[in-house]
């Protein structure tokens, strides 16, 4: 299985006859399905390979509370407004899972959250974006957790226990998630015309940044072909990008809306749609810092971490005299 996988991203990864034999024991557990565990043996570049996935999956969960977030207090009835609260506060959840997962593999939370805030560690391109109307509420949920779950339903069966743990859980949330959303934009295009043409706007700016979440062309991924070796990804990321296409495009023909893309095209030999070129470009310049709201939405987190100070100086002000007063007592 991981000899043809590597073929897919066109990219080398140590043969078994090439690995020390702790490696080729410890691949040996990958290609048999059998979960790797905070306390076994693992090469360091498995370690800091997913510590790298699942801190930035983790601010992304904890970024991405900020473009939502904008809406609680103006979503449209107060349904809505429970039901979006609802989603952000679960976001947040994501986030402390993910962390905690991290946390097996010996990396701090305090430490994961420097990196971001020192534009070390990355976060998902699509929440550079602003969210300008509440069809973009909607959209985020059909689209952006659409792609979110195509992506992390594979990651259930990634080869680090906690990490495929903690995905489990998340992926029943995430359901719910697109479930809004697309309930949302079914909303406002049986309402009136002007709303059916915010739906459509909210689709023409979210397509193309949502096909961008999947990552670069495998051609340009530099990490695929070994995390598919060790077992952390599962598809190529131009793989999961097809199947986001091919499951979303009927959804927006069902809602009567048109994909953004001239080139769209269903593909009878290859049963999937093909679909035009994607702004590479753009995308880099997101991952770069140049996106719409990367700014803003570094600033709002580096707020949020100072803004905390006091209370996180209380927490182990607090630990330190209960730690104090048994040592006292023994
Ligand atoms: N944005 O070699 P590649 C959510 C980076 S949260 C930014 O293909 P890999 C939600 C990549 O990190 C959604 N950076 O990398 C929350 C690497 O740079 P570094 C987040 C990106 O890791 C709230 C470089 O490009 N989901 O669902 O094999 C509300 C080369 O890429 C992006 C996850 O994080 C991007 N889009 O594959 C609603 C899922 N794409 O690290 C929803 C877990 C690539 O060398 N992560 N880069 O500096 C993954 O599955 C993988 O990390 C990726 C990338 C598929 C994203």
């Amino acid at each position: 299985m991981y000899a043809q996988e590597v073929k897919s991203t066109g990219k080398a990864v140590k043969s078994l006859e090439e690995m020390t034999p702790e490696e080729r024991v410890f691949q040996t557990r990958i290609d048999a399905d059998i979960k790797i565990e905070p306390k076994d043996w693992m090469p360091e570049g498995y370690r800091k390979t997913l510590v790298r996935q699942i801190s930035q999956h983790a601010h992304s969960e904890i970024v991405g509370q900020l473009p939502e977030g904008n809406w609680i207090t103006r979503a449209p009835t107060l349904d809505r407004k429970a039901i979006l609260l609802a989603k952000v506060q679960d976001e947040a959840g994501h986030g402390l899972y993910l962390y905690c997962a991290a946390e097996t593999l010996g990396v701090s939370r305090d430490q994961m959250t420097e990196q971001l805030l020192a534009g070390k560690a990355k976060y998902s391109s699509i929440f550079n974006y602003p969210t300008l109307t509440w069809a973009d509420i909607g959209a985020i949920g059909w689209l952006v957790d659409g792609a979110a779950i195509m992506n992390q339903v594979p990651l259930q069966r990634c080869s680090y226990g906690p990490y495929s743990r903690a995905m489990i859980r998340i992926c029943k949330e995430e359901s719910f998630h697109q479930r809004q959303g697309y309930d949302i934009m079914m909303k406002l295009v049986k309402g009136t015309p002007e709303q059916k043409a915010m739906a459509q706007d909210a689709l023409n700016r979210w397509w193309q940044p949502s096909l961008m979440m999947f990552g670069p062309p495998d051609a340009d991924s530099i990490h695929s072909a070994q995390s598919m070796a060790w077992g952390i990804k599962q598809n190529s990321n131009d793989e999961l990008r097809q199947k986001f296409v091919d499951q979303t495009v009927p959804q927006a023909t069902y809602l009567g809306l048109t994909v953004p893309d001239p080139d769209l095209k269903w593909n009878e030999e290859k049963g999937g749609y093909d679909f035009g070129e994607i702004d590479w470009n753009e995308f880099f310049e997101v991952l770069k810092g140049n996106g719409p709201c990367n700014k803003e939405r570094m600033e709002a987190r580096r707020k949020a971490w100072d803004d905390g100070a006091w209370f996180r100086d209380g927490l182990m002000a607090h630990a330190e005299k209960r730690a104090a007063r048994k040592i006292a007592a023994e």
